[in-house]
């Protein structure tokens, strides 16, 4: 790593507690061939961090040596978990089998252990990490820790553009493109390394609106750069992902359809992709957003979406790549005085009539809500309804909606909300963690992507605490059964400082921080209400008369939308009990209620509050909470560096002016509508 950009959870600063280890200065390595890259990798980053935190200077055992005192040995084993419903031929398994590994103690030794070289990888990461966070190295490994991942692809979405820009980025321009060219330098291989670190096996390095010089990415003119990219991440046990532009026959081909039926259309993709898998025999697949927003798709030419997928991915079939394909289609120029249409519905509509005919290499790819990463949604019922389909879930720890790398959000809480979601697809495994993980339906292939919150500024992520989202979603994709505090603590301690006070403190901003920012936001589940087109600051009517679908309501007696079976009928695509809890106002959660109902400003919440009330309370109580927050950071002067301090702390003031502004606005504005006056007489403008 060279000092261009900060070494976030890969500093490997000094530790001292863990003398008895400096004796593991000698490793060995059984059953891998010494030159596979990634054992290559595994070792320098095993000799690097052990070097830095303990001093140590790690040595091969060579035939000439006598056995040494101590060392690690580094061994392939057949001894694999079953996986218990997974299908014994699916590609999940598969993954899955090579990526799990153990770690144990043997008499003096320490042994890692796995299948393929990319277990010995993510043993090596875990390794460093005990030791990084101060955790006893004999209480973690004595009696064997064996980790086999749970969800088999963990991919990063980058919203890079080639000319350099992010879309919904927030943290500096991209660090894969400048001027239309790939750039490929040492950030890449620490990108790689960062990324590795946390168990992320995938990445889609270009926007998902594929335009302009993206569109030629599957032509001759970055070939090359692309498979040396590949093969970067390869060492790391990372796949290369391209997004598709699907009117590719139509912009780069020269034909006039983009008929996914269509003979000519078929024959131009089977060439093409004959030769893209040929020039960059490391890519691993495709991602493709159709028919959303403006992009083409087989909706043009009358077919349906398992159409489109199906086309390509029988076509990628034998070079063994998958075709992951978006679930974001909706109506996007929607009239406000339309209250039938329902942009929630469009996900369930669009997909669930052909579940069952997407092929085997084909994976949907599904926002966690119906409307798009607001804040508080209910989760898809795609998730949970479609049964007989290779499904991945889509986050977004881009914070477009949740403050901009700007206000602190730490977003692992909620994702632990969406993954422990019961979607009542049977009696067990039901939740959205089992249907991703493939445990539900034995799937083929599954996993999470997150839309990522990476770009070349110094600290990777714009605000040092919004690094926290990106190791956090890692390591939580990598085993979903750790819990948000603990992720936090691991992130504090190997990027922040690993002084007890610190450490606390920072945990008491990170783990309340989604729910305040909530508090001050848009309330009770209904969302939006931020400024059109940036998503920064608080707009209430924004969106209000625009065409995407995403409207509060609002008038003088209440707001929320019905979406119940008097509404749009939006709850009933839900799985019983979700779908009567939902359909019902008295049953459904408060935290969604304005989601799924209208509701008058003196309706009574399960909280005991009128919902104008609720609004008054939760603004005024998020901003106070902000300034907590803020103040809390204040503490901190001195006692972590003075780079990520000065970060911290500007970000904070532009999240208070945020977070009032957002205060005065909504409650103002319903007050405005409501004339109900604050029972505890604050200050509303
Ligand atoms: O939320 C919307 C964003 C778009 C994005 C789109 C999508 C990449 O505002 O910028 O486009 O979602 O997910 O496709």
């Amino acid at each position: 790593m060279n000092d261009n950009y900060a070494k976030l959870w890969l500093d490997y600063k000094p530790r001292n507690i863990h003398q008895e280890y400096k004796r593991l200065t000698y490793f060995c390595i059984e059953g891998f061939d010494r030159s596979d890259i990634i054992i290559c990798n595994a070792i320098k980053e095993l000799s690097f961090g052990l070097r830095k935190m303990l001093g140590i200077s790690l040595k091969e055992i060579d035939e000439n040596d006598s056995t040494p005192e101590a060392y690690i040995l580094i061994r392939k084993t057949n001894k694999i978990s079953e996986k218990k419903s997974a299908d014994k031929l699916s590609s999940n398994k598969e993954i899955l089998d090579r990526e799990e590994f153990e770690i144990s103690i043997r008499g003096n030794n320490l042994c890692i252990e796995a299948l393929g070289s990319v277990g010995i990888l993510y043993g090596v990461f875990d390794f460093l990490r005990t030791i990084a966070c101060d955790r006893n190295i004999p209480d973690t490994y004595s009696k064997g820790r064996k980790i086999r991942p749970t969800n088999p692809l963990r991919m990063l979405d980058h919203w890079d553009n080639m000319d350099g820009n992010i879309e919904r980025g927030y943290s500096g321009k991209s660090f894969f493109y400048e001027n239309n060219e790939i750039i490929i330098n040492e950030r890449t291989y620490d990108y790689a390394r960062l990324i590795a670190s946390v168990g992320i096996n995938a990445v889609v390095i270009n926007n998902v609106n594929v335009k302009a010089a993206a569109s030629y990415m599957i032509t001759d003119r970055y070939f090359d750069k692309l498979n040396k990219l590949g093969e970067i991440f390869a060492g790391y046990g990372i796949g290369l992902f391209i997004s598709l532009n699907y009117a590719s026959t139509i912009e780069i081909g020269g034909l006039d359809s983009a008929d996914p039926l269509d003979e000519n259309v078929r024959a131009w993709w089977k060439e093409k992709m004959a030769e893209v898998f040929r020039r960059i025999p490391s890519l691993k697949g495709f991602l493709v957003k159709a028919d959303s927003e403006g992009r083409p798709g087989p909706f043009t030419y009358g077919r349906t979406q398992a159409d489109g997928a199906n086309m390509l991915a029988d076509i990628v079939k034998e070079y063994g790549a998958i075709i992951i394909w978006r679930c974001f289609v909706y109506n996007c120029r929607q009239d406000w005085r339309d209250t039938k249409t329902d942009r929630a519905r469009a996900g369930y509509d669009n997909f669930m009539p052909m579940d069952g005919d997407y092929h085997d290499n084909v994976i949907l790819q599904i926002k966690n809500g119906p409307m798009d990463f607001q804040i508080r949604e209910p989760v898809s019922p795609l998730l949970g309804g479609l049964r007989k389909t290779n499904q991945m879930l889509e986050v977004q720890i881009a914070q477009e909606y949740t403050g901009q790398q700007i206000d602190v959000c730490y977003l692992i809480p909620m994702f632990k909300e969406i993954l422990g979601f019961k979607t009542y697809c049977g009696k067990e495994n039901d939740t959205v963690a089992d249907i991703i993980s493939g445990e539900t339906f034995g799937s083929r292939f599954s996993g999470i992507a997150a839309v990522t919150n990476t770009g070349n500024d110094f600290n990777w992520t714009g605000n040092y605490l919004a690094g926290a989202n990106l190791f956090g979603f890692g390591r939580l994709a990598f085993e979903n059964n750790l819990d948000a505090e603990t992720i936090a603590e691991e992130f504090i301690r190997m990027t922040i400082s690993d002084d007890d006070r610190v450490v606390n403190t920072i945990k008491e901003i990170l783990l309340p921080s989604r729910a305040i920012y909530e508090k001050y936001t848009c309330p009770l589940g209904i969302g939006w209400m931020v400024t059109p087109a940036t998503h920064y600051g608080c707009s209430v009517d924004g969106y209000e008369y625009d065409r995407w679908g995403t409207y509060h309501r609002a008038d003088h007696l209440g707001l929320g939308v019905d979406r119940s079976d008097k509404g749009t009928g939006y709850a009933l695509q839900y799985n019983e009990p979700n779908s009567s809890v939902y359909n019902s106002k008295k049953k459904c959660p408060d935290e969604l209620v304005l989601f799924f109902h209208h509701l008058s400003y003196d309706h009574v919440l399960h909280s005991g509050k009128t919902v104008i009330q609720h609004i008054y309370d939760s603004h005024f109580e998020g901003f106070d909470e902000a300034k907590e927050m803020a103040a809390k950071w204040e503490t901190l002067k001195g006692d972590v560096s003075n780079e990520i301090y000065t970060n911290v702390s500007e970000r904070f003031k532009r999240q208070l002016l945020n977070a009032r502004e957002w205060c005065d606005q909504v409650n103002s504005y319903f007050y405005r509508k409501s004339g109900i006056p604050d029972k505890y007489g604050r200050q509303i403008w």
